[in-house]
């Protein structure tokens, strides 16, 4: 590979005239725009112990009420890309939320898409587009674009979930902003009966729903059953997956992230392909060791319950279960659906 021109290689008063006019020789910045076989990723594979994280979040809850704050949230921001940037990936953003006793946080829509990952604590509810869903650990619950939601707790304990947002990309492309409402009339009926069986969809008078965002609550009692059932089924180092998606149409939930759970086998090592998106992995359930790149540029950490972690595209991830007794269970975000609709990946070898 020839080496290209530099900035400094040209006459300053060439430079500034280009300047005067807008405009930027591309030879001195083409290596980095375009590097050779591998992108340059500013994503830092990092972790997000729950431990250390919550006492500073329930410390949140005594500093500002939720009047000062309307979503009291701590954000995981990936260092790679500056902590200001409230980002986890190119695309993921990542909040550790709190909801105290009584507390209510009202009623807005934006046009980035949400979800919700319930991480402790009973009591709270959701409720989008006048559907009051409950909140409960390990339940995944969608705020699609533009859908009206707010947040209520009738229970007696702190409520933590983690938002997953694809806030960064759609405040990149500038369309990111909200609009605030008036508290919720609730809707009856609950979309996680509707499609409560897998295969098995509604169809009044023989007409399907056309609704864009049918089901907005997966409860973890069914995705864990789900893979239970699953691995049951699977040999034992078949990978045990489960893709949350829109009943309707059998593809990703939302049109930017997708959502993922995972069952690791007792003792079971799962090396990921490796892809373009970035991921998210949060643990519902045991303890997992995660193995983020290869020698001396890899990470390794240690999930424990409710820990987050995330790895850059391009990059190898491998999974373990660190029990030989009990399998344990994960919740993985990534940045798939983008990447697909896009397509980008993985170029092909020569
Ligand atoms: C949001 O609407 C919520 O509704 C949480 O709970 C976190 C972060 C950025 C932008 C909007 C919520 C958010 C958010």
């Amino acid at each position: 590979m020839n080496d290209l021109g530099r900035l400094e290689d040209l006459p300053p008063s060439y430079v500034e005239d280009l300047r005067a006019l807008n405009l930027v020789p591309l030879w001195p910045s083409l290596r980095g725009v375009l590097p050779p076989k591998v992108p340059t990723r500013r994503t830092c594979a990092t972790h997000w112990p729950y431990e250390s994280l919550r006492p500073l979040l329930l410390k949140a809850g005594e500093l500002t009420p939720i009047e000062k704050a309307e979503r009291r949230v701590l954000v995981l921001a990936n260092p790679g890309h500056g902590l200001e940037k409230m980002q986890a990936s190119p695309a993921i953003y990542l909040g550790m939320q709190l909801l105290l006793p009584g507390e209510w946080a009202p009623s807005h829509r934006h046009t980035p898409n949400a979800v919700r990952m319930v991480v402790e604590g009973d009591g709270a509810y959701t409720t989008v587009d006048g559907h009051r869903l409950p909140m409960s650990r390990g339940d995944l619950i969608l705020t699609p674009t533009g859908l009206w939601h707010e947040h209520g707790h009738d229970g007696t304990e702190p409520v933590v979930w983690l938002d997953v947002l694809d806030l960064p990309l759609v405040y990149y492309l500038e369309a990111s902003y909200h609009l605030n409402g008036q508290r919720q009339a609730v809707k009856p009926g609950a979309a996680e009966r509707r499609y409560a069986r897998g295969g098995l969809l509604p169809s009044p008078g023989g007409r399907r729903s056309t609704d864009a965002y049918p089901m907005l609550r997966y409860p973890w009692t069914e995705a864990r059953a789900a893979l239970l059932s699953l691995a049951a089924d699977l040999g034992d180092h078949d990978p045990v997956q489960l893709t949350y998606v829109n009943p309707e149409t059998g593809g990703p939930v939302q049109n930017i992230l997708g959502y993922h759970a995972l069952m690791l086998r007792p003792g079971q090592v799962l090396a990921l392909p490796v892809g373009s998106a970035a991921q998210v992995f949060h643990l519902i359930e045991g303890g997992v060791s995660v193995q983020v790149g290869e020698g001396p540029a890899g990470q390794a950490f240690t999930l424990a319950e409710a820990d987050t972690c995330c790895a850059p595209g391009y990059t190898a991830v491998t999974l373990r279960n660190a029990s030989i007794a009990e399998p344990a269970f994960l919740f993985v975000a990534d940045e798939g659906p983008l990447h697909e609709k896009l397509g980008v990946g993985p170029l092909p070898p020569a």
